[in-house]
């Protein structure tokens, strides 16, 4: 029997009860926000269980070193797209500016406009998460999180908050946007751990 390797490796990157897509869906809650000036209507906030908190400009946040990662990205509501290109800050950069407490066992991000979304401190800090610039090579549209998004692949998407402005480092977990309602406190992919009682 003929089997081609290639085919097989594709159909194992894709979780259970997803379908891949070639086009980049937009999915969120509320407005896309507009800003006519970064450095003074952006800051990025470090904040909770620091020894010391910390606030970046725009500027400083872009000064931060780069990474590049390719992964896979898997929406809740049923597709996955293979081999994403992003380009950002890895979050061991960002972590590099803070003393985080050894109580924190969680991070909570929070986005525009109030948005907020939960993640385990380990999984949080995983290689190959960052806070993405450019997405295939491309800036990021305002619609996909111009101008700094998270991206952490091996939760479902709605863990990788778009538009983001801060973490706060907390002892409990507490729920984000989504997990209010009714969304999975983790969101593991392969378990298909879509919403709260999965
Ligand atoms: N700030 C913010 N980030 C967010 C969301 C949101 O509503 N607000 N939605 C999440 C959800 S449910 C998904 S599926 C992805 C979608 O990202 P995309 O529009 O770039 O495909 O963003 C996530 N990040
Ligand atoms: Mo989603």
């Amino acid at each position: 029997m003929f089997i081609n390797p290639a085919a097989d490796t594709k159909r194992d990157r894709i979780p259970p009860n997803q379908k891949q897509t070639t086009g980049f869906p937009v999915l969120h809650y509320g407005e896309v926000p507009e800003y006519t000036d970064l450095s003074t209507e952006w800051s990025f906030r470090l904040f909770g269980l620091v020894e010391e908190e910390v606030t970046l400009t725009y500027e400083q946040m872009m000064a931060l070193p780069k990474g590049g990662t390719t992964n896979d990205i898997h929406c809740v509501t049923g597709w996955s797209k293979l081999d994403n290109e992003w380009e950002g800050i890895p979050v061991e950069e960002v972590l590099k500016l803070v003393k985080v407490k050894p109580e924190a066992k969680y991070v909570m991000l929070h986005a525009e406009h109030g948005w907020t979304v939960n993640i385990p401190l380990v999984d949080f800090m995983k290689n190959g998460n960052l806070f993405a610039t450019k997405h295939n090579g491309e800036d990021l549209t305002p619609e996909h999180g111009w101008p700094l998004r998270f991206v952490i692949p091996h939760l479902y998407f709605w863990k990788s908050a778009k538009w983001v402005r801060g973490i706060e480092f907390m002892e409990k977990d507490r729920q984000g946007f989504w997990e209010k309602n009714g969304y999975n406190m983790y969101g593991d992919p392969w378990k298909e751990q879509r919403f709260a009682w999965d």
